[in-house]
This record gives structure tokens, C-alpha cells and sequence, in this order.
């Protein structure tokens, strides 16, 4: 309806894996009238919008899905240990059909503002269609990392060639055959795209400003025993996530790495480097995120298979990491990167070493004075993670309250769902919670499962509103920036840190909860049955 707001009892923003199942929950399960508004043509989010060459899931297929859908569970066969993203978008389209999703959900449409009214105790949306919207609960679906990082490279209007952002690639893709072409970032989405991109280009330059430390994906076929096998177990599967640290089917070592022997250890680490994934991020020994001492042992093991993998001994060092403890930056997952830098027709181009980027130009990229000329650039430069979608919704809370002046110094929230001063807004994996430290669905479903109860029992009890209190949110920012104090994630200039991203407070932007996803699903679960401790509700 144009002009004139049409009433719902909630507004859904984004229609990703979140905001798919939160229409599920509302609709289906509550039988409220709920509309989406999603920017893309279609479903999907993340999977809609990363098309980059090499873009694929780093989670094992059998729990990067939906665990609501029990058949579909069963019916599903993924080909891939981790799915490339077609085949996820796939998924989702086919989750979308299935429950008959695509009806209440107003595609090519951005949500460009919304007001709480204070006296109908209504959130007002508006669109960039000129569609308008009123409802009682509003909820941000909008993803962790889809606001994009474009960093503003001087001279960038000047350049002759072709660029793009990785998360905005064209749908038709690009066709680096015979081209010069550039990678600006070797974070996961580089480390994911370099390897094909030097398959394709003449001739391919990679701009690092970080050395990473990657790890073997080892993807591949799935195996069809296995797969039955999780599949006649899927029960228990869904349970030992769910009440995971991180929401995989990893435990940490029990033990420190200090008290075990060097013959012990290497065989750890080769177990887990052989088994590929996150094994070796996640279930390492216990102290790997707490001591400097025992995360170098971990770190000393990955440099030495860089050393071992990359045949030119200058290059090799200019990927060996430095300045940042293993682990505490989002650990990309490799397929033939290191062995990359040995084609001939691979160059690499690091900002400590070389010189950092300078400016874009005509003909491509200055950097350490040096010309570097391309007909191709992509920016893997990633995100403005977590509180970027959410400040670009220009929210505007009780008294004039807008959401981007109250994160100024960084986010706040009361368990990562829910902001003082916000009434009836929930956030989805928003900031503060565990979401980008975790297998997302597990932390989308724990999410859309506890605000679909919470506006339940809403509903249930006769309330119109709910709100987190002042009191609960500052001790809920303390308690987030005390837990991560006590680890080694401080130490990195990551996005985690909000640190990749010129101008961006220092604040840390998800919620490591010392008994990981699973102790976080109790917390949120108890604060539920003490009535919603911490939210005033009328
Ligand atoms: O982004 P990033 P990403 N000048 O921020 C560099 C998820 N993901 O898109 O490290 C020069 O990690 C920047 O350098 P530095 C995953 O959670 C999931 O790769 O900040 N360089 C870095 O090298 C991941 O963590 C999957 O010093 C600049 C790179 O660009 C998240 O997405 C797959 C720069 C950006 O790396 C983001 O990953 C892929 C500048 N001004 C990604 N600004 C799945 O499995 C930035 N850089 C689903």
C-alpha cells in the first residue's frame, strides 16, 4: 500500500536466514500479521549478495541450516562439505517456497527509517518505495556483515577499469580471463576468492594489509554414509550444538598446551590440521584464547606450514603473521591459498614491506610509490560489522532517541536483543551477543525462538510494551567487555574490535559468554522465566 501505513502486528527487516524464520515463528506459530521488507530481489541475504568467485559456507553443511524443519532436515542433501553459495541460495529459496514465506515478504524494498510513537506505543517504518508501515513490534533481521566496507581510496572516480566490492559482485559475474586484476584485503572472503581469481586472470596482484593466518578448509564431497549418519542422529546433533561454546560440534582440549608434551602436541595439531574447518580455532587446547604463552605454540605450528607451503622465502615471510595472537581475527578457511603465491603469475603486494595503498588511479593502484596498473580491482574489504545495518536503519527511539547517537562510543544493548530507550525492538545476532563467534543459524534460532516467546507472552499477559532497562543494558556492556578482557581478542585490530575500519570506536562487538552459546541460551532463557528480569514491560 502506498502512501497510506498499513498495520501489522511486526515489522521483519531482511529476509536472511533470520528474518525467514522470525516470519515463520510470528505467522505460523503465533498466528500474528507480520511483513517483511527486504532489499534484495529475493531471499537469502548474505547468500544473495556474496557472489564472489569462491564463495561458500565455512561451516560443515549438516549444521549450517535450519534445525526447525525436521523433515526437511532428513530431505536435504547437501553435495558439499561446505556449500558454495548457489547452492545455499538454493536452500533458502527452497525453504521460502516450502512454507510459503515469499507472500509476506515486500522484496526491492529498504527500510529507511522508523519512529517509535510513544502514545499508540507503534513502530512507524518507512521505505524507500514510499511503502509505509505501522506495527507493535519491530525487528532487525538485517544481518551481521552486510553493510559494506567501501574504505574511501583517494582517486577511486578516476579509475578507468572495472571494480567492485566483493559483497556486491554483479549476478552475472565477471570474467577475469586474460585481465590484470587486483584483490584489495586477504580476510576469509580474499582468502576464498584469491585462489580462483589466479586461475581465471592473466596476471593477479594481492594488496595485504594484515598477513592472516589460514588454515586447510579441506572441503569436498560429502560422504553419503556420514551424512546418514548425522541424519539418524540429527536429534542429538541439534542438542550438542545448541549447547556448544560455539555452537559446532567442537569441544576445546582440556588441558593446557603448556603441560602437554611436544610429541603430544604436534599430534593434536596435525589431527586438527588434517581434519581441516575450524577444528583448529575451536577446539584447540583451553588456555589457546587466554595466554599469550600457549596461543603461540598454536600460532608458531600454522607459521611453520606457511614457511613449508610457500616456496619463495621472501613472500612466505610477508605472509607469516604478526602483531596478533592466533585467532583473535576471524579465521579464514583455505583452499590452495598459501600454494597461490608459488604460480608465477601471483604477486603480492604487503603494506608493512611494500608500502601501503596511497591512492587509486587511472590505471590502477600506487602503493609504496609504486604503480601498479589493473583492469580489474576487487575490494574484499570487508564489513561495518553488526552495529552498521542497524545505525543505517536511522531508528528513532523513545523521546527522539536516534540509535546511532546512542551507540556513538559503540553498541549497547541488554543481551545483544534488546536497547534501552527502544521499546519493542529486538535485534537478531545483533551486537553484543555471541552471533559472528558462532555457527550462525544455532544464534539465529536461539534468537527468533526467545523473541517469539517473549512477544507471546506479551500478547499472552496483556502488555503493549517491553524495554530493556538502563540499568540492565550498562551492566550488561560491562559484563560483555569484562568477559573478552579476560582473553586474548583485545590484542588484534579486528573487525571483532571494530578496528578495521578508520573512525569506528574501539569497542569489542559480540558477546563471548564464558560458557559460550550454550550458557548464553540459559542466561537469555532464565532472565525469560524471572519474567523478563531486566526489562521493564507495560
Ligand atoms: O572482511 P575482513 P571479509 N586498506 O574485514 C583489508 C565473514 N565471511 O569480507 O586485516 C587496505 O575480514 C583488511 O585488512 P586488515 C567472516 O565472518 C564468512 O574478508 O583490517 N586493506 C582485510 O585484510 C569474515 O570475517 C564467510 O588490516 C584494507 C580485508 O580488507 C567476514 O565475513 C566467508 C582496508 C577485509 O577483511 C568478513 O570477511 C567469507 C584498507 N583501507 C567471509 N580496509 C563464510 O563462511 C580493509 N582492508 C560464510
Amino acid at each position: 500500500m502506498v502512501g497510506t501505513a498499513e498495520n501489522f502486528d511486526a515489522v521483519v527487516i531482511g529476509a536472511g536466514f533470520s528474518g525467514m524464520y522470525m516470519l515463520k515463528a510470528l505467522r505460523d506459530k503465533l498466528g500474528l500479521k507480520v511483513r517483511v521488507y527486504e532489499a534484495g530481489e529475493t531471499v537469502g541475504g548474505t547468500w544473495y549478495w556474496n557472489r564472489y568467485p569462491g564463495a561458500r559456507c565455512d561451516s560443515d553443511s549438516y549444521i549450517y541450516c535450519f534445525t526447525w524443519d525436521k523433515q526437511l532436515l532428513h530431505d536435504w542433501e547437501w553435495s558439499e562439505r561446505y556449500p558454495e553459495q548457489p547452492e545455499i541460495l538454493r536452500y533458502l529459496e527452497h525453504v521460502a517456497e516450502r512454507h510459503d514465506l515469499k507472500r509476506d515478504i515486500q522484496f526491492n524494498t529498504r527500510v529507511t527509517g522508523a519512529e517509535f510513537d510513544e502514545d499508540k506505543a507503534l513502530w512507524k517504518v518507512r521505505t524507500d518505495t514510499a511503502e509505509k508501515a505501522t506495527a507493535r513490534y519491530l525487528i532487525a533481521a538485517v544481518g551481521s556483515l552486510s553493510d559494506t566496507n567501501m574504505p574511501p581510496f583517494k582517486g577511486i572516480e578516476k579509475f578507468q577499469g572495472k571494480w567492485c566490492h566483493t559483497s556486491r559482485f554483479p549476478h552475472t559475474g565477471i570474467d577475469f580471463t586474460a585481465k590484470r586484476v587486483a584483490v584489495v584485503g586477504t580476510g576469509a572472503t580474499a582468502v576464498q576468492a584469491i585462489p580462483e581469481i589466479a586461475q581465471q586472470a592473466k596476471h593477479l596482484t594481492v594488496f595485504q594489509r594484515t598477513a592472516n593466518y589460514c588454515v586447510p578448509a579441506r572441503n569436498g564431497k560429502v560422504d553419503p554414509d556420514l551424512a546418514r549418519a548425522r541424519k539418524a542422529d540429527y536429534d542429538g546433533v541439534v542438542k550438542r550444538i545448541r549447547e556448544s561454546f560455539f555452537g559446532f560440534e567442537y569441544n576445546f582440549i582440556p588441558k593446557s598446551v603448556l603441560e602437554a608434551t611436544t610429541e603430544e602436541r604436534d599430534r593434536e595439531f596435525d589431527r586438527m590440521w588434517d581434519a581441516g574447518g575450524f577444528a583448529f580455532w575451536l577446539a584447540n587446547y583451553q588456555d589457546m584464547f587466554f595466554s599469550q604463552e600457549a596461543n603461540d605454540l598454536c600460532a608458531d605450528y600454522i607459521k611453520r606450514k606457511i614457511r613449508k607451503t610457500v616456496k619463495d622465502r621472501v613472500v612466505a615471510e610477508k605472509l607469516v603473521p604478526k602483531g596478533h595472537p592466533y585467532g583473535t581475527k576471524r579465521q579464514p578457511l583455505d583452499t590452495n591459498y598459501y600454494e597461490t603465491f608459488n604460480k608465477d603469475n601471483v604477486l603480492l603486494v604487503d603494506a608493512s614491506t611494500d608500502g601501503p595503498i596511497e591512492e587509486i588511479t587511472e590505471k590502477g593502484i600506487r602503493a609504496g610509490g609504486k604503480q601498479y596498473e589493473f583492469d580489474i580491482i576487487v575490494f574484499a574489504t570487508g564489513f561495518d560489522a553488526l552495529t552498521g545495518p542497524l545505525k543505517a536503519l536511522n531508528l528513532t527511539g523513545r523521546g527522539g532517541r536516534k540509535l546511532e547517537k546512542a551507540w556513538a562510543a559503540g553498541p549497547r544493548t541488554y543481551l545483544g536483543i534488546a536497547v534501552a530507550g527502544f521499546p519493542n525492538f529486538f535485534t537478531i545476532t545483533g551486537p553484543q551477543s555471541p552471533s559472528v563467534l558462532s555457527n550462525m543459524p544455532v544464534s539465529i534460532e536461539q534468537h527468533v525462538e526467545w523473541i517469539a516467546d517473549c512477544v507471546d507472552t506479551m500478547r499472552r499477559s496483556g502488555k503493549t510494551t517491553i524495554e530493556a532497562t538502563r540499568q540492565a543494558e550498562d551492566q550488561w556492556v560491562a559484563h560483555v567487555n569484562e568477559s573478552v578482557n579476560t582473553t586474548l581478542m583485545p590484542r588484534a585490530n579486528s573487525w571483532y574490535m571494530s578496528a578495521n575500519i578508520a573512525g569506528k570506536p574501539r569497542a569489542f562487538l559480540p558477546y563471548l559468554d564464558p560458557e559460550g552459546v550454550g550458557g548464553y541460551r540459559k542466561r537469555c532463557d532464565e532472565i525469560a522465566a524471572k519474567g523478563y528480569e531486566g526489562f521493564a514491560l507495560s
